[in-house]
């Protein structure tokens, strides 16, 4: 699986990104920066090329939390991504929303940059996500070894790394440590041609799955 984080601030670069990319991959993700420059729509706009995750890292209280992700789905987004250490009740409050929009929750373990308290707690959060029945959990692709550790506590849930690239996460490792997909932005966004580095990413995806 390959998810386009789509982090650019144009709305036009970002559809036409979005269109030429779309052969290749499976969900778009996007985040504050696309939102907060776009606005709220380019959920929705996005959603008629490929599945969104709406990538708002909610880590507020249940109420807040609720409702954030309440808009998110209401504009088409088919995930949202909830931060772990907010712990049950907000999760809760998320998946709640979720339910009655037929959408899917995942929980950040903790960050592919430094996430010093996070990584104390990783195993705790996705305790909390298989507990509630969250649908996956966002794992680093900078540290495949917390992946591995990830598939063995929750050997039934999906996995999705972002970090590979230009943080330095690599396809092989993350996939071979369990993850289910890869998140890529700036490397397939802030190429010369998106298109053939998505195609690329995927070949290498296939090709890991087929044991190549
Ligand atoms: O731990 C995380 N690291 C991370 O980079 C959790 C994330 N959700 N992300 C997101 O993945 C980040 O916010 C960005 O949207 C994307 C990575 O983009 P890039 O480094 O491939 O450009």
């Amino acid at each position: 699986m390959l998810i386009l984080a789509l982090d650019l601030l144009d709305k036009r670069r970002a559809l036409e990104i979005a269109e030429i990319t779309s052969e290749y991959i499976d969900m778009i993700k996007v985040n504050y920066p696309l939102v907060l420059s776009a606005g709220i729509e380019i959920i929705s706009e996005l959603s008629e090329i490929k599945p969104v995750i709406a990538d708002f890292k909610i880590a507020d209280i249940p109420y807040i939390s609720s409702l954030i992700a309440d808009i998110a789905f209401k504009k088409g987004a088919k995930a949202v991504i909830v931060h772990g250490f907010v712990g049950e009740n907000t999760v809760k409050s998320v998946l709640d929303v979720a339910k009655k929009y037929g959408r899917e929750v995942y929980l950040v373990i903790e960050l592919t940059s430094e996430s010093l308290i996070l990584e104390m707690q990783s195993d705790e959060i996705i305790r909390i996500a298989l507990k509630l029945g969250c649908h996956g959990i966002i794992a680093p692709a900078t540290k495949p070894e917390r992946i591995k550790r990830a598939r063995e506590i929750a050997r039934n849930i999906k996995i999705f790394s972002p970090g590979v690239g230009i943080q330095g996460g690599e396809v092989e490792s993350v996939l071979n440590a369990g993850a289910d997909g890869i998140i890529v932005g700036r490397s397939i966004y802030n190429s010369k041609d998106p298109a053939r580095i998505a195609r690329e990413f995927r070949d290498r995806i296939r090709g890991i799955r087929l044991g190549y």
